[in-house]
C-alpha cells in the first residue's frame, strides 16, 4: 500500500513537471474584448499593453491597460485614463503611446477625431506616477490641436533616441510628422530650420507610426489601407536617422484568410538584451465585419541575415511563456 502511494505521488510529480515543460501559449487574442491600436511595452520587468477601446466613437471615453508577467496571462487595469479627468476630450480616445521619464509615466493619446482646425481636440498627454494610472491631464489642453502638413493630429508614438532626445511621431490622413519634444513634454523644440513639425511621410503611409532601433538602424513602421476593411496592414522602411529618408521596403503584417483579416496598427516589444522580438497588433476575426470588432494579438517577429523583417505569420496560438527575470 505504502509503495502504491509513493508510486502515485511520483507519477503526479512527473506529470506536473511534464505539463510545465510543454507550456501552453497565450492564444490570440491575448485578452477578451474589442481592443485596437495596441502599444506593447515593458515597465519594471512586466509586459504592458495600452490599446484603444474599440467601440463607437461616443463610447470611447476611457482607456484600459493590461499587464502580464509571462505573456501568457493578462491582468486588466480598467480606465487608467478617463475623459472625466481630461476636460477637453469628449470622445474617440485613440491609440495610446506611453513612456517613462524621471520616474513619471507619460501617456500620449488622441481625442475627438477632429476634422479641421476649428474643432476642439487633437493629441493630448497625461501623466501618472504608475504605469497603471490613474493618469491626469498634463497640460489642461491638447499638445497638438491643429493640422500640420496635412496630418490629422492622431496616432501618436513617443520615441526616445539613442542620445536621450524624445520625439513624437504622429499623423493620420496619409501624412506623418515628427516633432522634437521639450524636456517636460509641455511643447516642442523647433528643428534647425525653425520648423516644429517635419513631414517624413513614406510611400503608402496611412497612419499608426512606430519606430525602433536595431543594430544602430532606425526601423520606421506604419499602417496602410483602411482600418475598417480586410486589407489593413503594416509596412516598414529602414534609415540611418530618425528623420529618414524612409524608403518603403514592403509589407510585413497583413491578413491571412485562414486566420483573421485587417491585421494592422501595431507596436514592437524587444526582450531586453536578446534578439527576440514580438509584434503586438490588432486584427478582425473571420466571423466579423463590423469595423470596431478588432482584437489584440501578439506574434513573433524575426529578421533575415540582411536585417530585413521577415513577413509575420499571424497565428491562433500566439506566443509565450516569456518572463523577464522577476
Ligand atoms: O482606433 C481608431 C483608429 O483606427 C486609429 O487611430 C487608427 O490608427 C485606426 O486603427
Amino acid at each position: 500500500m505504502k509503495n502504491l502511494v509513493l508510486f502515485i505521488a511520483l507519477l503526479l510529480t512527473t506529470l506536473s513537471a511534464a505539463a510545465q515543460t510543454i507550456q501552453k501559449t497565450a492564444g490570440n487574442p491575448v485578452f477578451p474584448g474589442w481592443y485596437a491600436d495596441p502599444e506593447g511595452i515593458i515597465f519594471n520587468k512586466k509586459f504592458y499593453i495600452y490599446p484603444t477601446f474599440s467601440a463607437p466613437y461616443e463610447k470611447q471615453v476611457f482607456l484600459d491597460a493590461f499587464s502580464s508577467e509571462d505573456l501568457l496571462t493578462w491582468k486588466k487595469h480598467p480606465a487608467i485614463l478617463d475623459t472625466a479627468a481630461i476636460k477637453w476630450a469628449k470622445r474617440a480616445v485613440w491609440a495610446p503611446s506611453i513612456i517613462e521619464k524621471d520616474k513619471k509615466y507619460y501617456l500620449f493619446f488622441g481625442a475627438n477625431d477632429i476634422q479641421n482646425d476649428n474643432e476642439k481636440g487633437g493629441i493630448g498627454v497625461a501623466v501618472s506616477d504608475s504605469p497603471e494610472g490613474p493618469f491626469k491631464d498634463h497640460l489642461g489642453k491638447p499638445l497638438i490641436d491643429k493640422f500640420h502638413n496635412g496630418a490629422q493630429p492622431i496616432d501618436q508614438f513617443v520615441f526616445k533616441d539613442k542620445d536621450g532626445q524624445y520625439y513624437l511621431f504622429y499623423g493620420g490622413w496619409r501624412h506623418c510628422n515628427v516633432a522634437k519634444l521639450n524636456k517636460d513634454f509641455t511643447g516642442f523644440i523647433p528643428f534647425e530650420d525653425g520648423k516644429i513639425f517635419r513631414e517624413i511621410t513614406p510611400e503608402n503611409y496611412v497612419e499608426g507610426p512606430f519606430m525602433f532601433i536595431k543594430n544602430s538602424k532606425y526601423y520606421f513602421m506604419w499602417s496602410e489601407g483602411g482600418w475598417t476593411g480586410p486589407n489593413y496592414s503594416v509596412a516598414y522602411a529602414v534609415a540611418d536617422s530618425p528623420f529618414g529618408p524612409f524608403k518603403r521596403v514592403g509589407k510585413i503584417l497583413q491578413q491571412d484568410p485562414k486566420v483573421a483579416t485587417g491585421a494592422g496598427h501595431h507596436s514592437i516589444i524587444q526582450i531586453p538584451g536578446k534578439d527576440r522580438w514580438f509584434i503586438v497588433y490588432h486584427r478582425r476575426p473571420l466571423t466579423e465585419t463590423d469595423g470596431n470588432h478588432r482584437e489584440t494579438c501578439i506574434d513573433e517577429m524575426t529578421f533575415n541575415e540582411k536585417g530585413e523583417i521577415n513577413p509575420v505569420k499571424i497565428t491562433k496560438e500566439g506566443v509565450g511563456p516569456v518572463t523577464l527575470g522577476i
